[in-house]
């Protein structure tokens, strides 16, 4: 049994494997995806936001590069991380719109598997919704996980001895924990806290307090702050932020009726999910002593290149089928403008709610959209807020936009319509981590939680 339970860590467990480590060996980067659900484009202070205070994502941007225009490829949730960790347009396997339960591609390695067979630890915490009902994270490449702690009410969590705990805490706590017991090895870590998804009713008081308003989704942000906090005391304890590279974003744009906000795009959950505010969120890369500090980066790329991005870094080639690229360098400046020329969006599914029907493509500073009443055009230089229909005065860049989206869709496979399998997977639930597939004796502490509660 391998099993680690949060309060067993201690500084010394690995000290041997330290030991044994070859000084000359040359350590491949560590990874880490930190992937905040429902973040909006200016939720953050280096985006823009005033109200809420978030220094420790913010000095990622200040050690590394801010990324201005990064888009979610298919949104919302489950299918924008499909695309994430496989890589590629998760269209290009049938996966339209929401779908959730859909497999994802058993013979395409996730960034995790991919990672974990270069020798990677890898490591997952938070929500999954990925793939099937089949596909959890201990089973497409994550070698350990953080169990899934089930909340007594949203993000309330109650530990064995009574205790409560807020789930972004332990979220954070999890992160620390992680770094500190695979410090001596390279690890990947994917990070997808539940937060900031609503409802965000019982953020503690003392993150309120943080906020200006008391907005409980804004003190939810500073609760995310905290835990890249704690992953960020441990990577510089250990003096592990020059082998560290680490990607920030969100998996699809706000939840405007809990303040959640896209400026100066629109967009976000209901009304919004055709506009940019939607799909864009705000995206940080950093690498201390490998990207400028600082730096700003406007070219358009997609989240399914931090996994190109990886395996660069990693000194692997990308698998087949990938759509992403390597944004290395754009992010040192060694190249310029767009890392992909054209990004499409394409939901047609018709079970999926009919408001999320995004058919979409962003080339240069023009997005099309199609809407119930026709292909609209904007201009996003001079209209970020997509106000003004731009179709009538550049006929010509309608038309050539409308036939390479239709040209793309041509290619896809037949798209698979929602809730073709159930629900995806979850982590193991209850207390601590999963190490090397120890999923049974998980389940039996699961069930001994849910009894106790019952
Ligand atoms: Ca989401």
């Amino acid at each position: 049994m391998k099993t680690v339970c949060v309060a067993a860590t201690t500084a010394g467990v690995l000290h041997g494997t330290a030991l044994s480590r070859s000084k000359e060996e040359k350590r491949k980067p560590n990874v880490v995806i930190l992937f905040i659900d429902d973040l909006g484009y200016a939720d953050i202070g280096c985006f823009g936001n005033t109200r809420i205070p978030t220094p420790h994502i913010d000095s990622l941007a200040e050690h590394g590069v801010k990324c201005t225009t990064s888009y979610i490829t298919n949104p919302p949730c489950c299918p924008s991380r499909n695309c994430m960790v496989t890589g590629m347009y998760s269209q290009r396997f049938g996966q339209s719109g929401m779908a959730r339960g859909l497999a994802i591609p058993d013979d395409h390695p996730t960034i995790a598997e991919f990672l974990r067979d270069d020798g990677y630890v890898t490591g997952h915490i938070g929500k999954w919704d990925i793939g099937s009902p089949e596909q959890g994270p201990h089973v497409r490449g994550f070698t350990q996980v953080a169990r899934y702690a089930l909340p007594e009410k949203a993000y309330k969590c109650i530990k064995d001895d009574g205790t409560e705990i807020y789930r972004t805490d332990l979220d954070g706590d999890y992160m620390a924990e992680f770094v500190d017991r695979n410090r001596d090895k390279p690890f990947f870590l994917y990070f997808s806290p539940f937060a900031i998804h609503g409802p965000t009713k019982g953020t503690p008081q003392h993150y309120r307090d943080r906020v200006k308003g008391g907005n409980e989704t804004d003190a939810a942000i500073a609760a995310v702050d905290d835990a890249v906090g704690k992953l960020l005391d441990m990577l510089e304890k250990y003096n592990l932020k020059k082998d560290t590279l680490i990607f920030f974003t969100g998996d699809n744009g706000p939840n405007p009726p809990e303040r959640g906000r896209s400026a100066p795009y629109r967009g976000g959950k209901g009304k919004g999910t055709q506009l940019e505010g939607w799909v864009r969120t705000p995206a940080i890369v950093s690498w201390s002593g490998h990207l400028p500090a600082g730096t700003v980066f406007d070219g358009m790329m997609c989240t399914f290149d931090f996994y190109a991005t990886a395996a660069a870094a990693a000194g692997k080639s990308l698998p087949e089928l990938c759509d992403g690229k390597n944004l290395l360098p754009y992010l040192r400046g060694e190249k310029t403008g767009d890392v992909h020329e054209e990004v499409y969006w394409y939901n047609a599914d018709p079970s999926d709610a009919e408001r999320r029907r995004l058919s979409a493509m962003r080339w240069k500073q023009w997005r099309l959209i199609k809407y119930p009443d026709g292909w609209k055009l904007f201009d996003l230089k001079a209209d970020p807020k997509e106000l003004k229909d731009m179709g009538d005065k550049y006929p010509e860049v309608l038309k050539s936009m409308q036939e390479r989206h239709a040209l793309w869709a041509s290619k896809l496979p037949p798209l698979v319509e929602s809730g073709p399998g159930g629900k995806p997977l979850t982590p193991p639930t209850g207390w601590g981590w999963v190490i090397d597939g120890n999923v049974k004796e998980s389940e039996e502490r699961s069930k001994a939680n849910v009894n106790k509660k019952h």
